[in-house]
C-alpha cells in the first residue's frame, strides 16, 4: 500500500517562535514502514496546498493519515479530506491525534463521508491493522477505530516505548524545523504521559493519568539518529524520574553526543530534582520552559496546578542559578481587566524570563469543557488556539486583545526589540551565514501576527464547522470519562515503574 502521512499548517501565532517536527507522524511512519508498506511524509507547516495536491496525485496513495493534534487545524483538515476523495475516490482516509481523539464524531459527521475513520489514541500499536482493515467492515475492530458506523474496542498502549523509532528520513526540508536560536531543531520524546492533572490541560486525560519511559538505550539510540546540533525534548514534563534523566545522559555522554537542549518542566520538578537538570546543564540544556500560569495561589489553585506561588518564584531563582534562559507561561482569562494586564506586564518586565500570554481555552477533553459555567461564545475550531478568547470578555471584545496584543508586545520587545537585539544580531549573522534564517525571520514577524484588529476579526469569519457544544450540565466528570486510554489499574505502564498519581 503507498501511504501518505500529513500534518496540517502552523498556527500563525506558534510558527513566530518554533516550527517542529511532526514526531507523532514520524513514530507511525516507523510502526506502517515495518509492514509491507511504501510511506511518505507531508508537512503542511513547510510545503503548501498545491505540493499536497500535487502529490495525490504523483505518488497516488492507497490511504492518506492526517494528523490532528490541534482543534484549530480540524476545518484545514476537513477540507483537505474532501479533496483526496476527490482527487483519490478509492483512497482510505484517516485521521488521529489529540483532538481528533476527543472530537471523533464531530469529525465523521464534518467531513460527511470524506473521512473514512478516526483512530483514537496513540496509534503505533494500531495504524498497521487499520490499513489491513482498510475499506472492510473489520475496521469496526480495530481499537480505538471510530466510524460512522459508530466506535471499536478501546484504543491500545504500544508494548513498548522503545519501539518504533522516528522515520525522520521521511520529513523532507528539516532545515525549517526549530526553536528560537535553536536553529535547526529536532524533537525527540524520553516520556509519555503526565501523573499530574491540571483542569485546563488534556496532556493527562489522553494518556490515562499514565507516565510511561523510553529505555535509556533507546533513547540514546533514538538521539544518536539526530542529525541537528540542537534537540526540543517534547515531554510534558521532563525528568520526573531524576534516575531516568540521569541514566539517558550516561548513555548519551558515552556514545559522545553533543547538543544543545530545550525541554519543558513543572516548578515543583526542578526544586525536587534541581541535580539532574545542572546534569543537563552540563550536557547542553540551554532553554527552559515552565508553565508557572499564574502569579496568586488563588490562579494556581484553579488550574489545580498542584503547586505554590512561592515553589514557582523558588523555582525561577534555581533556573537562574543554573544559568538556564527560562520561558514561561501565565494563562489570561477572558475575565481580566486593564488593571490585571497592567499588573502582569509590570511584573515581566522586572524579571528576566521570557514570559508568553495565552488564553484561558477549555478543550474538549478536558475538565474546565465540562466545568467551566461560562457559556462558550464561540464554536469555531479555528478560535481554539489560546490567542483568542471564546469565553465572554469582561472589557469589550476590540480591547481585550488592545490589551492582550500590548502585553504581548511589551514582553516581546523585551526579547526582541533593537536593544536586545544587538545581542542577538551577531548569532542570527551566524545562523544566517550557515543557510539556517528562520530564527532570523522571526525577529521582525510579529506585528504581522500579533495585531488586535486581525484577531478581533477572526470572530467574524463564516464558520463553515461548528463543534458540538459542551454538555449543558456543569458538572465535573469522572476522570476515566474524560480518558481517551484507559489503562488498567496498577498496570505496569513502562518497565519497572507503575503508573504514577502525583497528587
Ligand atoms: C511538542 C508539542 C507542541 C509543539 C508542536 C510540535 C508539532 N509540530 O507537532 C509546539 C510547541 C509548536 C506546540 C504548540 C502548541 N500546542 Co502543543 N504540544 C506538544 C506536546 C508537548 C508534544 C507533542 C508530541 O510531539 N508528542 C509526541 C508524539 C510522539 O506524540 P503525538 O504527536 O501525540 O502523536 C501520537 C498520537 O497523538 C497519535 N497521532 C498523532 N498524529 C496522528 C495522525 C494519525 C493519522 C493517527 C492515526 C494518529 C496520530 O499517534 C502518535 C503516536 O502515538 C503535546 C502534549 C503531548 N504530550 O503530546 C502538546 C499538545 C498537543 N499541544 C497543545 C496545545 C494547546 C498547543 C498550542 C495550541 C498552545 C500551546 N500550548 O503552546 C500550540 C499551537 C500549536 C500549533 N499548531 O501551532 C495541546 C493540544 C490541545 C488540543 N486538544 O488542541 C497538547 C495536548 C498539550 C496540552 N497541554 O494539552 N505543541
Ligand atoms: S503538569 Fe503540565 S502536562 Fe501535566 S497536567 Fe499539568 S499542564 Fe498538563
Amino acid at each position: 500500500m503507498r501511504v501518505l502521512l500529513v500534518h496540517p499548517s502552523a498556527l500563525m501565532y506558534s510558527e513566530i517562535y518554533l516550527r517542529l517536527e511532526p514526531l507523532g507522524l514520524e513514530r507511525i511512519a516507523a510502526a506502517i514502514r515495518s509492514g509491507e508498506h511504501e510511506v511518505r511524509l507531508l508537512d503542511l507547516q513547510i510545503f503548501r496546498h498545491e505540493d499536497f495536491r500535487r502529490e495525490l496525485r504523483e505518488f497516488a496513495p492507497d490511504a492518506v493519515g492526517f494528523s490532528l493534534n490541534y482543534l484549530a487545524n480540524v476545518p484545514e483538515v476537513i477540507d483537505l479530506a474532501i479533496t483526496t476523495k476527490d482527487v483519490c475516490p478509492r483512497c482510505f482516509v484517516f485521521a488521529g491525534g489529540h483532538s481528533a481523539s476527543f472530537v471523533a464524531a464531530d469529525l465523521l459527521r464534518h467531513a460527511g463521508g470524506a473521512l473514512d475513520c478516526v483512530l483514537r489514541g496513540e496509534a503505533e500499536a494500531s495504524v498497521a491493522r487499520l490499513l489491513a482493515a482498510a475499506h472492510s467492515s473489520a475496521v469496526a475492530g480495530v481499537p480505538g477505530a471510530v466510524t460512522l458506523d459508530g466506535a471499536g474496542p478501546a484504543p491500545e498502549f504500544v508494548t513498548t516505548l522503545d519501539d518504533f523509532l522516528p522515520a525522520r528520513d521521511l520529513a523532507r526540508r528539516r532545515r525549517k524545523y526549530f526553536i528560537g536560536v535553536l536553529d535547526p531543531c529536532a524533537s525527540i520524546e524520553f516520556s509519555r504521559g503526565c501523573p499530574w492533572d491540571c483542569v485546563f490541560c488534556s496532556a493527562w486525560t489522553f494518556y490515562g493519568r499514565s507516565y510511561r519511559q523510553v529505555s535509556p538505550q533507546a533513547a540514546a539510540e533514538d538521539m544518536a539518529r539526530i542529525t541537528e546540533p540542537n534537540v526540543f525534548i517534547v515531554d510534558d514534563v521532563a525528568f520526573i524520574h531524576p534516575e531516568h534523566g540521569f541514566a539517558i545522559g550516561h548513555e548519551i555522554e558515552r556514545r559522545g553526543i553533543r547538543k544543545q537542549y530545550y525541554l519543558e518542566t513543572r516548578c515543583d520538578v526542578l526544586l525536587r530534582n534541581r541535580e539532574v537538570f545542572s546534569y543537563w546543564k552540563r550536557l547542553g540544556l540551554h532553554y527552559m520552559f515552565l508553565g508557572i500560569e499564574a502569579l496568586d495561589a488563588e490562579g494556581l489553585k484553579t488550574h489545580r496546578k498542584r503547586v505554590s506561588p512561592s515553589a514557582s518564584f523558588e523555582a525561577l531563582e534555581v533556573a537562574r542559578a543554573l544559568d538556564l534562559e527560562v520561558a514561561i507561561n501565565i494563562i489570561a482569562d477572558p475575565d481580566w481587566d486593564e488593571a490585571r494586564f497592567a499588573t502582569i506586564r509590570e511584573w515581566a518586565t522586572t524579571v528576566p524570563e521570557i514570559v508568553h500570554l495565552t488564553v484561558n481555552t477549555p478543550y474538549p477533553g478536558t475538565e474546565t469543557w465540562f466545568t467551566d459555567a461560562r457559556a462558550l461564545t464561540s464554536l469555531d475550531y479555528r478560535l481554539f488556539d489560546v490567542q483568542h478568547a471564546v469565553l465572554p470578555t469582561r472589557l469589550p471584545l476590540r480591547r481585550f486583545y488592545e490589551e492582550l496584543v500590548k502585553t504581548q508586545e511589551v514582553l516581546n520587545r523585551k526579547h526582541l526589540g533593537f536593544k536586545a537585539l544587538r545581542s542577538v544580531i551577531a548569532l542570527a549573522s551566524r545562523l544566517a551565514l550557515r543557510g539556517q534564517t528562520n530564527f532570523l525571520r522571526m525577529l521582525w514577524k510579529f506585528h504581522s501576527v500579533y495585531n488586535a484588529d486581525r484577531q478581533f476579526a477572526d470572530h467574524a469569519r463564516p464558520v463553515h464547522y461548528a463543534m458540538s457544544a459542551p454538555p449543558a450540565e456543569r458538572a465535573r466528570p469522572a476522570p476515566a470519562e474524560l480518558y481517551v486510554h484507559v489503562p488498567a489499574a496498577g498496570r505496569k505502564t513502562s518497565p519497572g515503574r507503575t503508573q504514577a498519581a502525583a497528587s
